[in-house]
């Protein structure tokens, strides 16, 4: 049986969340790293990864014995977690699952948005974001993590209740690379429950497997980096991830 391959790169919020479901559970993956954006042949908009997922977005899956293909992070995890048996990150039970699918469709205009609004200018200083554009997704961000505070994580240790579920590894893919031990680039004490749970995530078995690039790149608050300089330490997690994923089982 061959094993699943993620195309992606870990840099990638939305790559690393299904990757950390992946190391989690010990499931063995082949990672091809892709060019967000790039129509070259190793690229996410070239026509044989459109073909696989006419987003044109990292992550995609492939079953090499299926060819079975799947893109957009959320979905990825859904069908990962149900083809698995894993309950614990997707419960079985109806109005469990109703609460995590609630935060996977609530994340896209929400939480997603702290890429937009802090990530992106800062590793993509050559597109040099519209002002309107960074400041309505800071705008976003403040609105989803005074939901998620006052909201599910008033109520319970986790998003989906009170074990850690496919919505705490979406959220945290945007949110935890802000926090002052990766990028610094958020401040969240104003956000009680919000900062709790990141560190409770922190302490989540996979977490430093498949933050070595953020834990590579440090603090950006000051001096931005440049485009070598994250292909370097995607370049170090690729490696680490993949030594890693050999040992797991398919
Ligand atoms: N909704 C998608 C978003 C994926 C996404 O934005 N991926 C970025 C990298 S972090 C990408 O591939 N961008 C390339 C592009 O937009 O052309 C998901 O959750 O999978």
């Amino acid at each position: 049986m061959a094993s699943l391959i993620v195309h992606g790169v870990p840099l990638s919020q939305p790559v690393r969340a299904v990757l950390w479901a992946l190391v989690r559970k010990r499931k063995a993956f082949n990672l091809s790293p892709k060019v967000p954006g790039s129509p070259a042949e190793d690229g996410t908009r070239h026509p044989s990864f459109l073909a696989m997922n006419p987003g044109g977005t990292m992550p995609c899956i492939e079953e090499p014995d299926t060819g079975f293909v799947l893109g957009e992070s959320n979905a990825i995890l859904c069908y990962l977690a149900r083809t698995n048996g894993w309950d614990d990150l997707y419960p079985e039970d109806p109005r469990a699952a109703a609460k995590v699918d609630w935060y996977l469709h609530f994340h896209h205009q929400s939480v997603r948005q702290a890429s937009i609004g802090y990530i992106a200018p800062a590793f993509r200083q050559d597109l040099q974001i519209p002002e309107h554009i960074v400041g309505g997704a800071k705008a976003a961000t403040e609105y989803a993590l005074g939901a998620l505070d006052s909201g599910p994580l008033a109520k319970s240790r986790f998003i989906g209740g009170d074990g850690l579920t496919i919505a705490d590894l979406a959220a945290y893919g945007d949110l935890g690379q802000l926090r002052p031990e990766f990028t610094n680039l958020y401040d969240f004490s104003k956000y009680a429950n919000v900062q709790r749970w990141l560190d409770d995530m922190m302490q989540a078995d996979g977490h430093d497997d498949v933050h070595v690039a953020l834990a590579e790149l440090g603090d950006i608050s000051v001096v931005g980096p440049t485009v070598a300089r994250l292909g370097e330490v995607n370049a170090i997690a690729i490696k680490a991830l993949v030594q890693q994923a050999a040992g797991f089982a398919d």
